[in-house]
């Protein structure tokens, strides 16, 4: 295992906006009939907008047109931004500044690969922007996860091979997205959701690059 490269995810991973889509999404949820719970946002997570708003209409039974549909997206969009307006480095979740001074002392290749089409605009709020190589997001890529290109496009930007990268990830899609690209992943949250995952923890705190090649070794 020669690990050159690490790509992480954003939402759930280097910040917890989760939350902040479920509240914009329930909105729009509710205007469809629809009592979005915990559980169907679980299923949200790494998906991208318009694949979001997909799987709303149908658990909502819900038929309405392209043009209503186009409406909705840019509401739970500007839902969304109002909600992350105050977002700064206290959102930084715990363990991720530790675990990129590590990555940085060691010379490893840093980047992001996110669905969300806002990655750019939060890595800035949270300060985190320049600590990457290479930020590709949403807005850079043809298919989401679980399609491998936000993270074969990453690796390309760090010209670094597929077998030398670890993703980060917290959502099934963008464990099999790293996992259907080649690359080792590890999984952030529970490890029977996440088990493609090459190794599964809670979150990134208290580790090394060390002591993740070596847990993965083991596994
Ligand atoms: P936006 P990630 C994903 O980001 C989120 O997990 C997912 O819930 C969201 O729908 C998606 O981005 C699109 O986000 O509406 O901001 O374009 O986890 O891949 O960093
Ligand atoms: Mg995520």
């Amino acid at each position: 295992m020669n690990i050159k490269a690490v790509i992480f995810d954003l939402d759930g991973v280097l910040t917890d906006t989760a939350g902040h889509h479920y509240f914009a999404w329930k909105e729009i949820a509710f205007k469809l009939g629809l009592n979005l719970t915990h559980e169907h946002n679980e299923k949200l997570k790494g998906v991208s907008r318009s694949e979001s708003l997909e799987l709303i209409c149908n658990w909502a039974n819900s038929n309405i047109s392209k043009a209503d549909k186009l409406k909705l997206l840019e509401e739970k969009n500007n839902r969304y931004l109002e909600s992350i307006e105050n977002l700064s480095a206290k959102d930084i979740l715990p363990g991720v500044t530790d675990f990129l001074n590590d990555l940085d002392s060691r010379g490893l290749s840093l980047a992001v690969g996110s669905s969300s089409k806002n990655a750019r605009f939060i890595l800035r709020k949270i300060g985190l922007e320049r600590r990457f190589t290479a930020i590709v997001d949403g807005n850079m890529v043809a298919k989401t996860k679980p399609d491998p290109e936000v993270f074969i496009k990453a690796a390309e930007f760090m010209g670094k091979a597929a077998e030398n990268c670890l993703v980060v990830e917290d959502a099934p899609a963008g464990v099999q997205a790293g996992k259907k690209a080649g690359m080792w992943v590890w999984g952030l949250g529970n490890p029977a959701e996440l088990n493609l995952a090459d190794i599964c923890t809670t979150g990134l705190q208290g580790f090394t690059i060390d002591s993740i090649k070596e847990l993965m070794h083991s596994a």
